[in-house]
């Protein structure tokens, strides 16, 4: 029997899947049987999905991930797995470039947490700018949080200007709409971002080490629905690199999708042109040229914004690192399909 489900957990070799329930009269927003199930994609779907998705590149290469919505069917064969027929196109997606290799780490997302910290690990600008212009890109919905400020009472060694320099950073991403939400995410979330988590599916996207999976766990609370390895929540370490989805039974309108133990959030798959739509505050402003890179071009207004001090130099900075990395050692490989590569 076919039904609907929802791509929860990727695991090399195969999947997990969430089924959806059936819709209950006068109620909104999908419902989960309950139940995780391992599934495998069937062998003709690559094949289909590229067909249906011309706009893919090579979609032939590309495989599922997390937030994907599909179509299963049990298998006769093999009672203990489902067998995935189908794959909606999708209406975006999360990528990273590590190793010169592409990887989804999520589809279909309303909008992403980026996770930060002030001290252990210290606030990373360059990770951070690359995740927000990816999501830019993918065209998701962006929160920043900066976590661990408890560690910043009483610290000692460190000068006070590291932090300054930090709040004018904030304070710049404040000003072009990205919120951010300064937090001590051990001692329980901030009002104004519990109020802000109520439904939804985010990814939450940070440096290891920045409290993914402590917000998970604050968030979701005990009656935590998971589908990826549980140990790694009780934990509160990194065991394992797959990301997996999870959901609160209480409200299975929030999902919260956790990316483990990330080093490296690497932009090479993107090429000079995206990355310059990844920074909507250059975009805005009227260069003489549509295409402008904002490098060397005559009657650039992101150039001229920079010595007005309307754009600070750490943002144009960054913008010119990402430049630098793009296409640079981006080699995917054949038969890393499963991992979400294309190209
Ligand atoms: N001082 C302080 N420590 C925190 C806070 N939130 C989390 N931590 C600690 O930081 C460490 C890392 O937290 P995790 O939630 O495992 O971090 P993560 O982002 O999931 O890390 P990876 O799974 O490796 O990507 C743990 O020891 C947490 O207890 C906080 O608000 N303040
Ligand atoms: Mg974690
Ligand atoms: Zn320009």
């Amino acid at each position: 029997m076919a039904a609907r489900a929802l791509v929860a957990g990727v695991f090399g070799a195969y999947y997990h899947v969430l089924p959806f329930a059936e819709p209950v009269a006068g109620e909104t927003g999908r419902r989960f049987l309950g139940e995780r199930f391992k599934a495998k994609p069937r062998g003709k779907l690559r094949i289909e999905y590229g067909e249906k998705n011309a706009g893919y590149n090579k979609l032939r290469e590309t495989l599922l991930a997390i937030g994907d919505t599909v179509e299963i069917e049990t298998d006769a064969h093999n009672p203990d797995t489902y067998v995935i027929t189908a794959v909606d196109p999708r209406r975006n997606e999360i990528n990273r470039a590590s190793f010169g290799r592409q990887q989804c780490l999520a589809a279909n997302v309303d909008g992403v947490l980026v996770m930060s910290s002030v001290r252990s690990p210290e606030f990373n600008l360059g990770f951070v700018e690359r995740c927000l212009a990816e999501v830019q890109i993918a065209g998701a919905d962006v929160i920043l949080i900066v976590n661990k400020f408890d560690l910043l009472k009483g610290a000692e060694g460190k000068p006070a200007d590291t932090d300054a320099a930090n709040e004018k950073i904030f304070a710049y991403y404040e000003k072009i709409g990205v919120p951010v939400f300064r937090e001590s995410i051990m001692g329980g979330l901030s009002p104004q971002l519990r109020a802000r988590l109520t439904k939804g599916t985010w990814l939450l996207l940070g440096q290891s080490g920045t409290g993914k999976s402590t917000l998970l766990n604050k968030t979701l609370g005990v009656d935590l629905q998971s589908v990826g390895e549980v140990s790694l929540i009780d934990k509160g370490r990194h065991t394992t690199t797959n990301p997996a989805l999870y959901y609160g039974k209480a409200n299975p309108d929030l999902i919260l999708i956790d990316v483990p133990g990330l080093r490296e959030f690497g932009m090479h798959h993107r090429d000079a042109q995206a990355i310059r739509l990844g920074f909507p505050d250059f975009t805005e402003l009227q260069c003489r040229f549509e295409n402008c890179l904002h490098l060397k071009e005559p009657g650039c207004a992101v150039k001229a914004a920079l010595e007005a001090g309307d754009i600070p130099e750490f943002r144009y900075r960054c913008y010119v690192s990402m430049l630098d990395t793009v296409g640079e050692n981006f080699k995917p490989r054949k038969g890393d399909y499963w991992r979400g590569i294309r190209k």
